[in-house]
């Protein structure tokens, strides 16, 4: 297996990552601004086959129509001459001051407006550009007080928008999804749909539910001390996962966007193996863009910005490989079946069987030897997890 990333690899950057001036609420930018056309020939360079990007990634808040078509112009001349796409476009709704309590939520009616024209406005650049992935996070909706806010009225505004911007897409033709991305805190003290779980159950009451799905970012359900890999699996298991934010985190402190795997590197492990093989048993993989949202450290100079988004693309390969060595493992392939990893997808009851028959079935409760349990009966998760670790060290 190559480590040199390709674009079958599908891996994409945001312009806001490779991009990012680094400054932080306690310090200035440490690099300059990185110009649109030298991103795209350099992620080409390196591998990659997509760039995604906010509305003001790619031109200024206040761009005149004239500056905002020639930033375009740059950015398709760039992708023509490269054959680098963009899968996916986003919108920033979070750093100008009129968004200071949020767009589709501000308690201000004309903010929401304006919120809703700024990503219709966007949408149409996505179709033209051929994204079919439009990414929503909703960093500045929600609160620092819970007086301030009613999260019930919030709710039905976000849904409200979300609903007439899957009219719009579907009236126009476009075909473009959408990708709700949680978020718990930072920016807003407490954001709205603040993990995977929350998002799922807001799309159920939409009234296109089937245009929406989530884009999970690494740290953000690590923020929140959630498992981020149960948190894939489930929206792999929902047919949910329309997009993914990759990169990583140590626990449960400030959103730090690290490298992916430079954070919690078995979380990664078994995350790179349930989207390339479906986890423990196989299953539903995933097939969209392997998407890096992450920051090149305040640290780094522009090498720095290069070396770091080369290690996203190399470490997802390594993981990659080091799955498939998991797996090929016969001693891997025993510890699984000791500790009946395959037995969960057997479903409970036999074919056609009912409640009457489990429970006329003694076996099942009155025979049934409970006490075989204490001290026996042992699962083996601890000698398949060292396995799991000697791979992802090398070891084997
Ligand atoms: C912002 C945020 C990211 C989101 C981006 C999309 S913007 O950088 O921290 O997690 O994916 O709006
Ligand atoms: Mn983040
Ligand atoms: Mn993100």
């Amino acid at each position: 297996m190559t480590l040199e990333p390709t674009r079958d690899d599908k891996f994409s950057f945001g312009l806001w990552t490779v991009g990012w001036e680094a400054a932080d609420p306690f310090g200035s930018a440490t690099r300059p601004p990185l110009d649109t056309v030298e991103a795209v020939n350099k992620l080409s360079d390196l591998g990659a086959y997509g760039l995604t990007f906010h509305d003001n990634d790619l031109f200024p808040f206040d761009a005149t129509p004239a500056q905002r078509q020639h930033e375009i112009d740059r950015l398709k001349g760039a992708l023509d001459a490269t054959g680098l796409i963009v899968p996916m476009v986003t919108t920033n709704l979070f750093t100008h001051p009129v968004f200071k309590d949020g767009g589709f939520t501000s308690n201000d009616r004309g903010v929401r407006r304006f919120a809703l024209r700024k990503v219709i406005e966007n949408i149409d650049l996505a179709a033209e550009l051929g994204a079919e992935t439009f990414v929503m996070w909703g960093g500045r909706e929600g609160s620092e007080y819970d007086a301030a806010k009613d999260i019930r009225g919030a709710l039905a505004r976000y849904r409200e928008a979300v609903n007439l911007l899957g009219d719009y897409v579907t009236d126009k033709g476009y075909n473009i999804r959408f990708a709700i991305e949680p978020k718990p805190n930072e920016p807003r003290g407490d954001i709205l749909l603040p993990t995977v779980g929350h998002a799922l159950a807001f799309i159920e009451t939409l009234d296109r539910p089937e245009l929406v799905g989530v884009n999970p970012e690494t740290g953000h359900e690590q923020m929140a001390g959630l498992n981020f890999t149960h948190g894939i699996a489930q929206a792999l298991d929902q047919g949910k996962l329309f997009h993914i934010d990759l990169n990583g985190q140590r626990g449960i402190k400030f959103d730090q966007d690290l490298v992916f795997g430079h954070g919690d590197l078995q979380n990664a492990f078994s995350l790179v193996d349930l989207l390339e093989n479906g986890g423990p048993n196989g299953g539903q993989t995933y097939t969209g863009p392997r998407h890096f949202d992450y920051k090149p450290s305040r640290t780094e100079d522009i090498n720095g910005v290069w070396d770091s988004a080369a290690a996203n693309m190399r470490t997802y390969l390594l993981l990659k490989e080091r799955a498939a060595a998991f797996r090929a493992d016969p001693e891997v392939q025993a510890a699984l079946l000791a500790s009946r990893v395959q037995e969960i997808n057997e479903p409970t009851l036999d074919p056609g069987e009912s409640y009457e028959a489990l429970r006329a079935d003694k076996s099942s409760y009155e025979d049934f030897d409970t006490e075989a349990y204490f001290g026996g009966k042992g699962f083996g998760f601890v000698k398949l997890q060292q396995l799991f670790i000697e791979h992802l060290l090398g070891a084997r």
